[in-house]
């Protein structure tokens, strides 16, 4: 029997599928899983050994090392999280854009941001903000195909989960990057319509060798679990060099003396973009408001 290494892409009803050199298997995995309790994800890497060619069976027969794993979702192995808005239609809410950061870095994540429809308004000055407090930037037009090839060269031979809210572009882009068309795209009606009638589950989309795509739900859920108002601030890569001259240690760079984050807002260093989100954050997270509830997509 031939064994192959392969990655799996999706589990459903206790199949699993592993795309290995080109194909897909349906898989069950062998009875050592079920005996020892470990629990195959979506994203592992695993041997596998073809039991039908033609029908592409096989079975799982081993486990290979899992370099991560994310809780929510579950999924093995993503090294980075890309992160779409638009430039215009939606208009991008820069505070939804922090969150969607902040929950990236929580989950352990680098995150990429990709700001979409670049044919409809000039993002530059989107980008430079975020390019300035450290972020890599890439700015695309789905619909020509602009920017998608330097976009791809961040995600080759590299997991990627891509969140972002709805109707940014993210399955028209994911498209172009493949080159076919994996998913559904459209206008909003037409999304609803399926939203009830599919089961939503997690599934990887190969748009490369060695190069996968993860485009889900839960990963958009704002729940930013394990974010203090105290530790917010670490969340802001600019604000780190700053912060060590604040003159408090326990400084939340709001309204104490000799604080360096806002002396850094003052000279330019620190956007007052970044800023004002870092304020509106800290309040939500001072005051009763629920914080982070609800999905964009
Ligand atoms: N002008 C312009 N329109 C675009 C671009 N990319 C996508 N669109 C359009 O934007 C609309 C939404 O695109 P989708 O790819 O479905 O958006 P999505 O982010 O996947 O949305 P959800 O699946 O709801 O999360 C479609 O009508 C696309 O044709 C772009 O670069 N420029
Ligand atoms: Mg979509
Ligand atoms: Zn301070």
């Amino acid at each position: 029997m031939e064994s192959l290494k392969g990655k799996i892409i999706k589990g459903i009803g206790g199949f699993y599928y592993v795309n290995a050199a080109d194909r897909v298997y349906e898989c069950k995995a062998r009875g050592v899983f079920r005996k020892d309790g470990r629990k195959l994800l979506v994203g592992d890497d695993v041997r596998m050994e073809v039991l039908d060619e033609e029908k592409m069976l096989g079975s799982v027969e081993e486990l290979l090392p899992r370099r991560s794993e994310l809780v929510r979702p579950a999924v093995a192995n993503v090294d980075q999280a890309l992160i779409i808005f638009a430039v215009a239609s939606p208009q991008p809410s820069l505070n939804l854009l922090d969150r969607f950061l902040i929950h990236a870095k929580v989950q352990g994540v680098p995150a990429l941001i990709c700001f979409n429809k670049e044919d409809l308004s000039d993002g530059e000055a989107l980008a430079a903000v975020y390019r300035s407090a450290g972020y890599e930037v890439r700015k695309t037009c789905a619909l020509t195909g602009e920017g998608v090839e330097e976009l791809r060269r961040h995600l080759q031979g590299r997991t990627t989960t891509v969140a972002g809210p709805s109707g940014v572009g993210k399955s028209t882009l994911i498209n172009a990057l493949a080159g076919r068309d994996l998913m559904e795209t459209g206008d909003v009606s037409r999304k609803i319509e399926r939203g009830k009638h599919t089961t939503r589950h997690s599934e990887l989309f190969r748009i490369g060798e060695d190069t996968y795509l993860f485009d889900t739900p839960g990963f958009t859920s704002l729940e930013v679990f394990g974010v203090t108002k105290e530790s917010l601030w670490t969340f802001y890569p600019e604000f780190a060099e700053p912060e060590k001259s604040c003159r408090f240690a326990q400084c939340s760079h709001l309204h104490e003396p000799d604080c360096g984050v806002r002396e850094a807002v003052e000279t330019g260093e620190i956007t007052r973009e970044r800023y004002e989100n870092y304020r509106l954050l800290y309040e939500e997270l001072s005051g009763r408001k629920s914080y982070g509830k609800g999905t964009p997509s």
